[in-house]
């Protein structure tokens, strides 16, 4: 593709975090007129050259309309006036891509993008090739284009592919859907249509890597000539032999389970997405089994903790959505749940179907009196509430019986009691640090 000049035009860009910043740098470097707007209240934005204005200005309007290009940050929603005024702005992936000459692995899906993304990019490099994490995972992808790669491995968000119109990945991988986002998105059809975006520029000979268990991702069309690759926990293209015992690529195992750190379901689906995209992009089996042998598994994503009175103690603070907490007790038989903060608009009751599972919950957060109900209503499970992460591992320790596993997964954004998923995780550990130095021994 030929790269769009920009001496001399009006672009604007919304938001000043880390995209804008960066959008803002590569466009002005290209010679645009930049213009950058941030609705921050009452918090100090750093200071931008070209100056920050709020879209609540007066002249914001016209300037929108009146501007060449808008790049709009993935965290700006649909209901944002840009969306009103501009023709057809984008996201940064699709600027990205407009410039970018190095090839693009793409990984979206409700859960699991950081960790195949993680994987992938570990699994390309094993294999000799130069491969770049970037996107919602951390890095900006226009402040990369500068380097020499074969590969970037990019973490797509919905909010990043909503806003793309040519971007083309070589190789898609779609991990699974189930509804979220939706205050963004105003509604579930928008945050789908999003999401399929990432197979719909693909041409003859690009890859799709599909959760063939997910019903919904399955039933997206593909272009003519795009390779179709499935992974799931069966007989899938890269799946599980009939003991379940060894990770298989087209019915031949290449890793068995009892060589790898992380087999709990939802590792193991990772796993096989992780490969088929891999090997779609040219690394070998080898390899991929190699990382697989290796990889522990990424902090916040049900991450073990350590062990007190007999009980494990796990913190999957990164899981904020109903379907990635059933996925994380799936793993375990008997689970005490710490669960609550602040809903995303998101439908909670799912979570009721782990009942079976489940030896107590604990409430905490904004939505502990939607979690107390649900569960009292929908089950016999117990439920305690908590004000405090301390009160909250106190309790789940009380209620927990030797063999337990205690499992912090909110199923809910972290912005009730704190400014990130990072943050409550951390908060978790050393609670539960501090009562096991004051227990003593293991
Ligand atoms: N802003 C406005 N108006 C708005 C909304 C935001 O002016 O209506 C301004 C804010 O005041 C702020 C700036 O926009 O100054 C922040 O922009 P942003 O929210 O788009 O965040 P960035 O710092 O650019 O980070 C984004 C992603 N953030 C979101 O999608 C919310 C980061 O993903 C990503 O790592 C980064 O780009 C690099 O690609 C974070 C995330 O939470 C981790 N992603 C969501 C998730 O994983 O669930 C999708
Ligand atoms: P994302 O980047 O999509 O948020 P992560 O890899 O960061 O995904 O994992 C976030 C959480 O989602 C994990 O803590 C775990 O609870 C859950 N999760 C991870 N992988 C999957 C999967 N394949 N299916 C369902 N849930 C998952």
């Amino acid at each position: 593709m030929t790269a769009p000049i920009y001496r001399g035009k009006r672009a604007v860009v919304i938001g000043y975090g880390i995209t804008g910043r960066a959008v803002v740098e590569f466009l002005a470097e290209k010679g645009a007129v930049v213009s950058v707007y941030d609705d921050a209240k009452g918090r100090s934005l750093p200071e931008s050259p070209e100056g920050i204005a709020s879209s609540f200005d007066d002249q914001f309007r016209s300037v929108v309309e009146s501007a060449d290009l808008v790049v709009v940050s993935p965290g700006v929603p649909r209901s944002h006036p840009v969306f009103q005024f501009a023709q057809s702005p984008i996201s940064e992936l699709e600027l990205a891509y407009r410039h970018s000459e190095t090839p693009m692995v793409a990984v979206t899906g409700t859960n699991g993008k950081t960790t195949v993304t993680t994987l992938i990019t570990e699994m390309l490099v094993r294999a000799g090739l130069r491969a770049r994490a970037v996107g919602n995972i951390g890095t900006s992808i226009v402040s990369m284009l500068g380097e020499k790669l074969d590969y970037f491995v990019v973490e797509a968000s919905s909010f990043q592919l909503a806003t793309t119109e040519s971007f083309r990945p070589k190789v898609a991988v779609w991990t699974n859907f189930t509804p979220d986002h939706l205050d963004w998105h105003q509604g579930i059809d928008h945050y789908l249509a999003s999401k399929a975006k990432i197979f719909e520029n693909q041409q003859p000979g690009d890859a799709a890597v599909i959760n063939g268990g997910d019903l919904v991702v399955c039933g997206i069309e593909l272009r003519p000539g795009v390779r179709r690759f499935s992974f799931g926990l069966g007989a899938f293209d890269f799946g599980l032999d009939a003991q379940r015992s060894a990770l298989t690529k087209g019915g031949e195992p290449f890793l068995l389970l009892s060589e790898m750190i992380r087999t709990l379901p939802h590792d193991l689906e990772n796993a096989l997405a992780s490969a088929a995209a891999a090997f779609s992009a040219g690394a070998g089996l080898a390899e991929i089994a190699a990382v697989l042998k290796e990889f522990g598994g990424l902090p916040h994503r049900v991450e073990f903790l350590g062990m007190l009175d007999g009980v494990s103690f796990y913190n999957d603070s990164k899981a904020t959505t109903p379907a990635s907490v059933i996925a994380g007790v799936r793993g375990f038989e008997s689970v005490v749940l710490i669960a609550g903060g602040k809903n995303k608009g998101l439908d909670l009751s799912p979570l009721v179907t782990l009942a079976p599972k489940l030896r107590a919950v604990v409430a905490i957060g904004q939505s502990s009196d939607e979690l107390a109900a649900l569960f009292t209503k929908g089950s016999s499970v117990p439920v305690v509430k908590a004000s405090s992460m301390t009160e909250a591992v106190n309790s789940a320790r009380q209620l927990a019986v030797k063999g337990d596993v205690v499992l912090l997964s909110p199923g809910c954004t972290s912005y009730d009691w704190y400014s990130s998923y990072e943050q409550r995780g951390d908060d978790f550990r050393a609670v539960l640090e501090t009562m096991r130095s004051v227990r003593g021994g293991p």
